[in-house]
C-alpha cells in the first residue's frame, strides 16, 4: 500500500514537471530585447559568400556572441527570414544581437554563431516588387542548395565552427520557417535542432518532411514548431504537430498569443535559442 501510494506520488510529480516544462515557455521576461550597455556584446558583421547555385556573390550576415574566438569551436544557427524580407530583415527587426547579448549575461545560452542568409537564391535576390511572384517563391526553395552546397561550406572554412550534424541548427519564420522544416527534416543528416516560427505554405505535407518517424527521432535533438494564435497561417504548424503526435515523434509545439508578426517571433527566438546545443 505505501509503495504504490509512493509510485502514484512521483508519478503525480513527473507528470506536473513535465506540464511544467511545457508551461514555462511564455512572454519573455521584460527587457529581453532591451540593449544593456553594461553587459559584453557580440558583433554583426556582413559577410560575401560565392553560390555556384546562384552564380554570383551572395550577401548574409553573422554575430559572433561575446568573447568570441577563432581558438574555439561553435555551433552554428542558421536563422531564415520571411517572404517580404532579405538577410537584414532579423536584423533589422528582431534584433536577435541584442536578445541573444542578454541571454549569455545571464549565462541561459550556449555560445554560438549565427548566420543570417538571403534565402531568395535568385540573381536579384531582393525584396522588391511583387514578393509573392512565383519566380521568387521558387527561389526560397532553390536556397536548400545554396545552403547546402555554398553557404554552410564557406561558413565552416571561414569561421572556427563545428561540423558536424550536432552541431547546426536551422530555424526560421514563415517562408522561412517552411525552409527550416523542409530543408532540416529533409537533411537530418546535415541539422539536428529545427524551428519553424509560423511556418508558411511551402512547408511540405507532413508525410512528406517525416516519412520515417523512427529515422527523424534517430537524428533530432530539437523539432520545434510555434505559431501565434490570431495566425491564419497556424494550420501549416498544426497539421505537422499533429502528424508528429501520431507518429511519436518528440517535438515542441507551442502555440502563443499573436499574429504573424517580430513579437511573436522575437518570443520564439528566446526560448528556441536556450534549448541549442545542449
Ligand atoms: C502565402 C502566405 C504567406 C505564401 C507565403 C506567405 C507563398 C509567407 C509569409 C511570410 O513569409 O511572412 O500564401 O505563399
Amino acid at each position: 500500500m505505501k509503495t504504490t501510494s509512493c509510485t502514484l506520488l512521483i508519478g503525480l510529480i513527473a507528470l506536473t514537471c513535465s506540464c511544467l516544462a511545457q508551461d514555462k515557455l511564455g512572454a519573455a521576461p521584460v527587457g529581453f530585447d532591451k540593449l544593456q550597455t553594461n553587459i559584453p556584446h557580440g558583433k554583426i558583421d556582413t559577410i560575401s559568400y560565392p553560390s555556384t547555385v546562384v552564380g554570383k556573390d551572395r550577401k548574409a550576415l553573422i554575430y559572433t556572441p561575446p568573447g568570441f574566438s577563432v581558438k574555439k569551436k561553435y555551433p552554428v544557427l542558421y536563422l531564415l527570414h520571411g517572404i517580404g524580407g532579405d538577410e537584414k530583415e532579423w536584423f533589422i527587426n528582431g534584433q536577435p544581437h541584442i536578445i541573444l547579448d542578454n541571454l549569455y549575461a545571464e549565462g541561459k545560452i550556449e555560445p554560438m554563431l549565427v548566420v543570417l542568409p538571403n534565402g531568395r537564391a535568385m540573381e536579384d535576390d531582393r525584396a522588391v516588387g511583387n514578393v509573392f511572384d512565383s519566380v521568387k517563391v521558387q527561389a526560397f526553395a532553390r536556397f536548400e542548395q545554396d545552403l547546402l552546397q555554398d553557404l554552410i561550406p564557406f561558413i565552416e572554412q571561414n569561421y572556427p565552427a563545428y561540423t558536424d550534424q550536432e552541431h547546426r541548427a536551422l530555424a526560421g519564420l514563415s517562408m522561412g520557417g517552411g525552409q527550416s522544416l523542409n530543408f532540416g527534416l529533409g537533411n537530418l543528416e546535415s541539422f539536428a535542432w529545427i524551428g519553424g516560427f509560423s511556418s508558411a505554405p511551402n512547408t511540405k505535407m507532413p508525410e512528406e518532411l517525416v516519412p520515417d518517424a523512427a529515422y527523424a527521432k534517430s537524428k533530432l535533438k530539437l523539432l520545434w514548431i510555434s505559431c501565434g494564435d490570431e495566425d491564419r497561417l497556424i494550420t501549416f504548424s498544426r497539421r505537422l504537430h499533429e502528424h508528429l503526435e501520431k507518429d511519436q515523434v518528440p517535438h515542441i509545439y507551442y502555440v502563443e498569443p499573436g499574429g504573424h508578426d517580430f513579437k511573436v517571433w522575437k518570443n520564439d527566438l528566446y526560448w528556441f535559442s536556450q534549448k541549442l546545443f545542449k
